[in-house]
């Protein structure tokens, strides 16, 4: 018996850089999820199917069994927590940096002139921004945001941000610049607990196709 599996992926980066590595393990979706508007996508290979969600949704998805298998950026799993799921490879894709930044020429004044008071930092990342800054040392009150952190600062709500940074150009385009390195950033494939015992051979058999496509 064929063992089906499911596959949960983000629209954007993820999907786009994860199709060429589906596509040399012999899986093509029929439909593009830029232009379908269907959330679960069949593939060439009857018994796989994509499920199409929100980039910070795909851990929980692959915890709670929605879907066998996913693909997220670590950053996304370092916020997430990592449990009751497996991270067996590194897909080398969407590479980035998790870092803070600050208004350029600003960065140690905004890091050491709020004597007395907390560093304001605006990010999506709570989590990981709270256990990064509690390792330094450095004592902050974290604004949650859900997107554009980098306007935070400009209108003086925050003293810096937490964000992934690729080119750096988002952040110089609004006067910020990059402080300090939190994590270097690419996705993981992650594998739900009890399918990597219920289905091993189907997602073995993935993970394998997967790591020789990466390499
Ligand atoms: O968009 P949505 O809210 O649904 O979710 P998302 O923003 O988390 O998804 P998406 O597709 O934007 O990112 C998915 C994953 O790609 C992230 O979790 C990261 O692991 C990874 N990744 C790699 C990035 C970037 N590079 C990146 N540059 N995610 C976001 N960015 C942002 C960056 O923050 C900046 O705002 O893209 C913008 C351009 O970056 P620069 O530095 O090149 O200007
Ligand atoms: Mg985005």
């Amino acid at each position: 018996m064929l063992q089906t599996l499911t596959i949960a992926l983000s629209k954007g980066r993820i999907f786009k850089e994860t199709l060429p590595l589906l596509r040399h393990a012999g899986i093509e979706p029929v439909d593009d999820p830029d232009t379908s508007r269907k959330l679960i996508l069949s593939t060439n290979q009857p018994n796989i199917k994509l499920v199409i969600v929100r980039a910070s949704d795909v851990p929980t998805y692959v915890q709670y069994g929605g879907a066998d298998i996913g693909v997220a950026g670590k950053d996304v799993l370092l916020e997430h927590g990592g449990a009751e799921l497996y991270e067996p490879l590194d897909l080398k894709i969407a590479r980035c940096r998790l870092m803070t930044a600050a208004p350029t020429g600003l960065a140690r004044e905004a890091y050491t002139q709020r004597l007395g008071k907390r560093l304001r930092v605006a990010t999506k990342y709570v989590y990981t921004t709270r256990d990064y800054f509690a390792r330094e040392g450095v004592q902050v009150e974290i604004i949650k945001l859900y997107g554009s952190m980098e306007l935070a600062p400009l209108v003086g709500m925050a003293d810096c941000i937490v964000d992934v940074v690729d080119t750096g150009n988002t952040l110089r385009a609004n006067g910020l610049e990059p402080v300090d390195k939190i994590a270097d950033i690419s996705s993981r494939l992650i594998v739900n607990k009890a399918a990597m015992k219920m289905k091993h051979q189907a997602v073995k058999q993935l993970i394998d196709a997967l790591a020789a496509a990466v390499q």
